[in-house]
């Protein structure tokens, strides 16, 4: 599977954190049915919003993505998210990112202009396969989303950016193309291709994506190879806080990191997280927190228990509700549930604190 990565211009904060739990259940999950789970993540360490933190906050953007990355990794790893198989950057990925490119070019589908390079829309006959949005919406998005429908000189205002040939004052490589940086779509269809290879199983990362940049991506693979890019798509509703979408530009945003600093056990942020089912958009409030600590704590009395109920059938419930459409609320309710029972003085199964526990670290990535 393929979930696409942060942009490192800033700390990761719980929306971001949400789509990687949600991708870690699903890695999770595969694993437990017995799969060997080949899990590619891409980080954007060059794109305009990083050049401008940079330039803003007079920072070399290598060092700003450097140190942004790493803060990630280290949230990721505290809320115990798996880390991917291949962890990707877009920098050391240029040569076959470009490579790509150049295919698309040499197959007609793509036109030069004033150096750079559009994939024309004309020339994706599933486009739409992906979002299924009319050509407004489509256009409407696209403008939000990082795209250019204004641009003078296109052939469709919906035509993309595969190439950007280099402008002063910008990092540039060489390549087939000239000198230039990649386009934001081809990064991820390029490191899946290369990575994953053409018709990998899951592609994803959050709602935000599916138009442009997942049904781009979808356009430039079956130009390079005539088939999908990936069999399905995954994509997690958005965390917002205050009626708002959680996000950088926005500012309004709750980092992992500082909850860390704050003290808040990471445990108890995934239960926090895992209580939302992840294609529904949530908000972020204060009563996430001390809701999520008061499970943690009855969850840990009871496993503090000598005897309790029976636990094959948590973990059968368990593993039932991840399956159905990853619903992890409802596997928190099988663990309430026996909880419940185990403290108000039910079962006499010596066993099944230890089971419960593996359960819930195995399966939900929660650490008692
Ligand atoms: N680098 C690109 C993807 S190639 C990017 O979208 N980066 S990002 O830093 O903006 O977002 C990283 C991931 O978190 C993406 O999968 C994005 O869809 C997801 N994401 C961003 N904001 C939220 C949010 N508020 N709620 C849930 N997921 C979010
Ligand atoms: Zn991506």
């Amino acid at each position: 599977m393929y979930a696409c990565g942060i942009t490192p211009y800033d700390a990761a904060h719980l929306g971001h954190a949400f789509t990687y739990l949600t991708f870690d259940l699903v890695n999770r999950v595969w694993r437990d049915a017995g799969h060997d789970v080949d899990y590619v993540q891409n980080t954007t360490d060059i794109d305009d919003p990083l050049l401008e933190r940079a330039r803003d906050t007079g920072v070399d953007w290598r060092d700003l993505a450097h140190r942004e990355i790493d803060v990630f990794r280290r949230d990721m790893a505290a809320l115990r998210i798996l880390p991917p198989t291949s962890f990707v950057g877009v920098v050391e990925s240029v040569d076959l990112i470009s490579d790509l490119a150049a295919r698309i070019r040499d197959s007609g589908a793509a036109y030069e202009l004033d150096g750079d390079l559009y994939f024309s829309a004309a020339e994706a006959p599933e486009f739409g396969e992906i979002s299924h949005l009319d050509r407004e919406r489509m256009l409407e998005l696209f403008g939000e989303r990082g795209g250019d429908p204004r641009r003078p000189g296109k052939k469709d205002p919906l035509d993309w950016l595969l190439w950007r040939a280099e402008r002063p004052d910008e990092p540039a490589w060489d390549s087939p193309l000239g000198r230039g940086r990649p386009g934001w779509h081809i990064e991820c269809s390029a490191i899946a291709l290369d990575r994953l290879g053409p018709g990998f199983d899951l592609n994803g990362g959050g709602s935000d994506l599916i138009f442009p940049h997942h049904e781009m991506g979808a356009a430039e693979a079956r130009c390079a190879t005539g088939g999908p890019n990936a069999h399905h798509h995954l994509h997690v509703g958005m965390v917002g806080l205050d009626g708002e979408k959680m996000s950088k530009s926005l500012g309004n945003l709750v980092f992992v990191s500082r909850l860390r600093e704050e003290g808040v056990d990471p445990a108890v942020i995934r239960l926090a997280m895992l209580a939302h089912h992840y294609r529904a958009p949530w908000e972020w409030t204060d009563a996430e927190l001390p809701a999520a600590t008061a499970r943690a704590e009855r969850w840990r009395a009871a496993l503090a228990l000598g005897a309790a109920p029976d636990a094959a059938p948590v973990l059968a419930a368990v593993r039932a509700a991840l399956a159905e459409d990853l619903d992890s609320p409802a596997a928190l309710a099988a663990v309430d549930a026996w909880a419940d029972t185990a403290l108000t003085g039910g079962g006499a199964d010596t066993g099944a604190p230890a089971l419960v526990r593996a359960t819930v670290d195995t399966l939900l990535g929660v650490l008692l």
